[in-house]
């Protein structure tokens, strides 16, 4: 007789299974081919949220609740596949935030980072470690992580901005902190565009080493970014797939923006027909201008100014533009190149 059996017997696998349980273990061979698998197979859907649905119902949330009483009045975009996980994406969420003319909505520090890009209004402000920056359209802005920041709306009209935060990240390591101090509002102890003088002109400070995996810059703004797309779309051809596509830099080391959500600007002409591209940083992005068609894994949808849309990870997708569009987009890519796991395929 062999020493190696080949046992078929299920009810004493069963057994046995039922006898290791008992002590927290289980046998990989049940499970194996779910973990270790071939390639990325998301939950994530790619879906797109519609402008003109999403507007009406931010603006009826602001006579439920007050920015206050919320801490934040956002409506997340939840990811169709991950429903009742706060997800855009697989690592990241994603929310429309709206404050009223005169509200604020109160400090606190988090250690998720958070991104902030302007949809809506202008006269609202964001508040970071004491230095004020007011919103415009197109803007992008950062609050790093532990960061102390509140919003208001000195001015006359709803601002509306999308947030990005890396919520699944640091629950996936049991990292996270949230802090609330005593006053509302910060002390603003800096002037407005003191961050911007110090690191947005290709200088810096004397001697400054980042001290941080997050820019220094905390507000981008939106005329020189588009700018910037503007006038490499008369100097090179379009990206087959990106059109011309800009990375947002940490001005102090060269890199990604913050540790954990990379960022993007992009502008497709008219007529563009993109190719076919995955990548496995799931993507986020949000119209600023132009209309056009975003395909993903089968899916077709129409997209115009405001709308977001989101393309899971490793889900070929390609976009079509009806007239000159631009782009934000953002990702999780700086933790998987940290990982060594990116991978894209054009
Ligand atoms: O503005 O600090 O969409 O803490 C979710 C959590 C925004 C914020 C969100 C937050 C914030």
């Amino acid at each position: 007789m062999s020493a190696v059996m080949k046992p078929d017997n299920q009810a004493e696998r069963k057994a046995f299974y039922d006898r290791i349980d008992t002590r927290n273990v289980t046998p990989l061979w049940e499970v194996l081919h779910g973990l270790i698998i071939k390639e990325p197979n998301t939950q994530a859907k790619p879906y797109l949220w519609d402008w003109a649905q999403m507007k009406p119902w931010i603006l009826e949330s602001a006579k439920l609740i007050t920015a206050e009483e919320a801490e934040r009045r956002v409506l997340v975009l939840e990811n169709p596949g991950l429903r009742g996980k706060s997800r855009i994406t697989n690592s990241l969420y994603a929310g429309l935030q709206l404050i009223m003319p005169g509200e604020v909505a109160p400090a606190h520090r988090h250690s998720q980072s958070a991104l902030r890009f302007v949809i809506e209004g202008h006269g609202a402000y964001t508040s970071v470690e004491g230095e004020k920056v007011f919103m415009s359209p197109g803007d992008f802005i950062i609050t790093p992580s532990w960061t102390f920041h509140d919003h208001g709306n000195p001015g006359t009209e709803p601002v509306i901005w999308m947030d990005g935060l890396d919520v699944a990240i640091v629950e996936l390591f049991d990292a996270q902190f949230l802090e609330r101090p005593d006053s509302k509002v910060q002390h603003t102890s800096k002037s407005q565009g003191e961050s911007f003088a110090r690191f947005a002109t290709t200088m810096l400070p004397l001697n400054y080493r980042a001290s941080s995996g997050t820019s220094p810059l905390f507000w981008y703004p939106y005329d020189r970014s588009r700018e910037a797309l503007a006038t490499l779309s008369k100097v090179e051809d379009p990206h087959p797939a990106h059109g011309w596509k800009l990375q947002y830099a940490n001005p102090a080391t060269g890199g990604f923006v913050m540790p954990t959500i990379a960022t993007f600007l992009q502008m497709i002409p008219k007529g563009f027909r993109g190719q076919d591209y995955r990548s496995t940083d799931a993507t986020a992005f949000t119209v600023i201008e132009g209309t056009g068609t975003f395909t993903c894994a089968g899916q077709s949808f129409r997209y115009g100014p405001k709308d977001v849309f989101v393309a899971p990870s490793w889900r070929p997708w390609h976009l079509d533009a009806d007239e000159e569009s631009v782009i934000f987009s953002f990702s999780d890519r700086p933790v998987q190149q940290a990982l060594d796991l990116w991978r894209e395929q054009a």
